[in-house]
């Protein structure tokens, strides 16, 4: 673990993308009786947007202004050396040309299909010496086969091939896990088992891939490394390596409502607070539907790395 993990331990703070087909209705869904539903990458769920309806939202998806250049640029500008985007959140879309469905931004959306984002995102951060990981929800509310404890198998022998082709056609350095709780079966059934078994699955793969301990059941001893969600533990698990995963304004998707933003000095005040407590910072970014990076957020990035050079740390 100590090899393994040691480019992360030094590069201390990263950028954090919540992007995917939840970006399109950037924030809002409105009924056909005229009311207004608000939630960002939950919006499906939470708004209980007809399976149909998100299906037909997700069709219109044209993410045209993505620019993986600058979003890299605007990751360098603020000091983060590594970055974390969603490849498939809780609505199942994949934003790569998976061969397990068509649920994925190639063959569900209006997006020029020659373009892969995860590619380009991966050639731009390559270029830039930055580190590119992927999220990845083990929770999927669009894959029939996931709800039901008869048929979970199959959905996990996809979920699987999933991430065998993002790790052998994009060669992340670490996978970011997460829904591995199941909100609608109180028999919660992902297993430490099943965790310890994709772990070392994927370490079959790739020897130095780094994963979150979400893989399995946020013990110690799964995966590499604790997240704790919107806050600065006081008291860090012993033993155990931690992210602390943050939102600029309130949400993780593009929410085009949410203009609480936070300062440039809380951001840069936690970045230091976690840093001298030993932990990671992984600070989110939510492009819009267009998949642009909004202007407060760049503003806030770069705000932080004037702070870092200035003090030279940079
Ligand atoms: C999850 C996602 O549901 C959310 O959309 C976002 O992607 C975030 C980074 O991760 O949300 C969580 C995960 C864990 C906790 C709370 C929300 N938790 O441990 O309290």
């Amino acid at each position: 673990t100590a090899d393994r993990t040691g480019w992360w331990r030094q590069d201390r703070f990263g950028m954090f993308i919540h992007f995917g087909a939840y970006s399109q209705l950037e924030g809002e869904y409105r009924r056909a009786d005229g009311t207004v539903c608000r939630d960002a990458e939950w919006i499906k769920r939470n708004c209980q947007i007809p399976m149909n309806e998100y299906e037909d939202a997700a069709q219109d998806f044209n993410p045209a202004s993505f620019d993986a250049k600058a979003v890299v640029k605007a990751a360098k500008d603020a000091g983060q050396r590594y970055i974390v985007i969603t490849s498939k959140h809780h609505d199942g879309y994949a934003m790569w040309p998976t061969e397990q469905n068509t649920w994925n931004l190639r063959d569900h959306s209006s997006f020029d299909q020659r373009r892969d984002i995860l590619a380009e995102l991966k050639s731009a951060a390559d270029a830039a010496g930055i580190k590119l990981g992927f999220y990845y929800s083990i929770w999927d509310w669009h894959d029939p086969d996931f709800a039901d404890p008869a048929t979970f198998p199959r959905y996990e022998k996809r979920m699987y091939a999933q991430l065998k082709e993002l790790v052998d056609n994009y060669h992340p350095a670490l996978l970011w896990f997460d829904g591995e709780w199941d909100a609608d079966n109180p028999t919660n059934r992902w297993s430490a088992q099943d965790g310890e078994r994709l772990q070392s699955y994927l370490h079959g793969l790739d020897p130095d891939l780094i994963t979150n301990n979400r893989v399995g059941k946020r013990r110690v001893v799964d995966g590499d490394y604790g997240t704790p969600e919107q806050e600065i533990p006081d008291a860090p698990v012993a033993g155990q390596l931690w992210e602390s995963c943050m939102t600029l304004n309130g949400h993780w998707g593009f929410a085009r409502y949410d203009q609480d933003w936070k300062s440039p000095a809380t951001l840069t005040r936690n970045l230091l607070d976690i840093a001298s407590r030993g932990g990671n910072y992984l600070l989110n970014v939510g492009p819009d539907k267009l998949g642009r990076v909004p202007q407060p957020s760049v503003d806030r990035l770069r705000a932080i790395g004037s702070w870092l050079r200035t003090s030279g740390q940079g």
